[in-house]
């Protein structure tokens, strides 16, 4: 009786906070999924079926803390969308267990029911062993099939080694899948680059299996595509999927571009759909958004202005205009970039000198990595460079901030900046600058942001310019920083009005309600195999 009792409570809040998160969006709130929602969703569509999703990352982690073991929740939204699907359907969630007391509270399987106190689905670790391999496959990841998919001019790494380890980690993920589901039908949702080959593994011992991947990162145009040496296989991996999902149709558009380069297969371009050994694999795109409604509902708070306030009271802002930066520290994502289009602006516009701060916040990112090493250096060396030449003692010119944030730590700086520049050279789609946008209550700010970055396409009314060109890019600050107010908030009205029309929630919600429309959720009548 208690315990219902709780729930209602709980229920009940988390119904008021929505109401007041979309009241934050203002008039711009068209029919946001909520967590609810979704997992009623998934519970709809999906039915009994037995769902298992794998990822890199765990959703929960087990930390070792002074008081004993603590559970940190894996940051971000895609996280918690996939937890919301995982709740409602009783998933099992296949992940690498990674932290320091990961090992001390599962069974002999690897397996722990999360979330702690709420247990609802069954989280189950896999370790990758020895220590090389684990390393050896996380560079495969991050210095092969990352370089590989931006297309940033930085080489990708093809060591045979790694590519193994590549190998062997989806075929360890594969069985985990395999035994999860046992012999009941299943539906298997793959996230991200780091599972590429998983589905062939599947596909060969499961043909009955239904597999949806979601490519988190760009996909290569068909020249750089065919640089890398195991092209078909990896293709393989994704044409074993019944559906995989991109953000952007460009990228979609790509994909079946190099299929029809390297492998025999009839394209459909109507259906977007690939047609190989009497199989097919539909092709679609659902840009990710973050959860727009709850970061407006943050950033109205009083305490988000209080913290803003601080922030130009501990780094001594005073009165001058802020532009902000907030990245992983990775070489896709166009900071040294942005901080040379900064100085020719305050090199070209003197006028701004000591009237403007920029911020920016590089979150330290595969520090293993030669590249990302190199990157880091780069970046504090123009920072030194940057402050010597415009910034005083009291006053930098830039503040450079290399620790890693709290997510509801950035949103001050979000309220804070009058300019955002997310300059990325390659990006499947950027969530900051959308996180930008959902901040901006009072649509006091201006976003500069890259063509090149999936959000593009959807913000447009953001001043788009080229990271490659230093002048461009600084001209584009510069308006940016002196855009007439009322411009200005009817550029940021439009941008909110595309983000408040969606969320990580709606994004998760749309994969599953096409796994239902294209027949993929086992237990379902489907049409016979070869109208499939
Ligand atoms: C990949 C794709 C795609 C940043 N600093 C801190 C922090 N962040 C958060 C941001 C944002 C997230 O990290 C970064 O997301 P992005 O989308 O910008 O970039 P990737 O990490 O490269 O993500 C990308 C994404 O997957 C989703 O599909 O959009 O294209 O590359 O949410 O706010 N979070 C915390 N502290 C920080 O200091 N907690």
């Amino acid at each position: 009786m208690g315990t219902a009792k709780t729930d209602v409570a709980k229920r009940v809040r988390r119904a008021l906070t929505r109401m007041a998160s979309r009241q934050a969006l203002g008039s711009e709130v068209s029919d946001q999924t909520t967590p609810d929602e979704l997992a009623r969703a998934a519970r709809s569509y999906l039915g009994s079926a037995q769902i298992v999703i794998a990822s890199n990352r765990e959703p929960y982690m087990h930390v070792k803390a002074p008081s004993g073991i603590e559970v940190v929740r894996s940051p971000g939204g895609l996280a918690s969308a996939l937890d919301s699907v995982a709740r409602a359907t009783g998933a099992t969630w296949i992940a690498q267990g990674a932290a320091d007391a990961d090992r001390l509270v599962v069974d002999e399987e690897g397996k722990v029911r999360v979330p702690p106190g709420n247990e609802r689905y069954t989280l189950k670790r896999l370790w990758i062993e020895p220590e090389a391999r684990e390393l050896e496959y996380r560079r495969f990841c991050n210095g092969c099939l990352w370089p590989l998919c931006h297309i940033v001019y930085v080489r990708p790494h093809f060591v045979a080694a790694q590519w193994r380890a590549y190998q062997e980690v989806n075929e360890q993920f594969a069985e985990a899948i395999l035994a999860a589901i046992g012999s009941k039908p299943g539906l298997v949702l793959l996230q991200d680059y780091h599972l590429g080959l998983c589905a062939s593994v599947l596909r060969a011992r499961r043909p009955d299996l239904s597999i949806i991947m979601f490519w988190h990162i760009p996909w290569p145009n068909r020249e750089v595509f065919r640089t890398f040496p195991w092209r078909r296989e990896l293709l393989e991996g994704l044409l074993a999927c019944d559906l995989v999902g991109f953000h952007i149709q460009y990228h979609a558009n790509n994909f079946l571009d190099t299929v029809a380069q390297e492998l025999e297969a009839q394209i459909d371009h109507e259906r977007f759909a690939i047609r190989r050994r009497g199989r097919k694999t539909f092709v679609r795109t659902y840009p990710i958004s973050p959860d727009a409604a709850e970061i407006s509902l943050a950033a109205s708070e009083p305490w988000a202005a209080r913290a803003a306030d601080q922030i130009r009271e501990q780094l001594g802002l005073g009165g001058v205009k802020i532009v902000l930066g907030v990245d992983r520290l990775d070489y896709t994502k166009g900071i040294p970039e942005r901080m040379v289009a900064y100085k020719h602006l305050l090199e070209t516009r003197p006028e701004l000198r000591g009237q403007v701060s920029f911020i920016q916040i590089g979150v330290p990112s595969r520090v293993d990595l030669p590249e990302y090493q190199s990157l880091a250096a780069t970046v504090e060396e123009l920072a030194v460079r940057l402050n010597q030449r415009f910034g005083t003692a009291e006053r930098p010119a830039i503040h450079l901030i290399t620790r890693n944030l709290g997510f509801r730590d950035l949103i001050p700086y979000y309220v804070l900046a009058d300019v955002a520049v997310v300059s990325a050279l390659h990006d499947g789609m950027n969530l900051v600058a959308k996180e930008y946008v959902a901040a901006k209550v009072h649509l006091d700010g201006a976003l500069v942001l890259s063509p090149f970055t999936g959000a593009a396409r959807e913000l447009d009314q953001a001043i788009q310019a080229s990271p490659y060109d230093t002048e461009a890019l600084a001209a584009a600050i510069g308006r940016a920083l002196t855009m007439d107010p009322a411009e200005r908030a009817r550029r940021m009205r439009s941008m909110r009005e595309v983000v408040a029309g969606q969320n990580i929630y709606d994004w998760a919600r749309k994969i599953l309600r096409d796994a239902r429309r294209l027949h993929l959720v086992p237990g379902a009548p489907r049409p016979g195999a070869s109208s499939r």
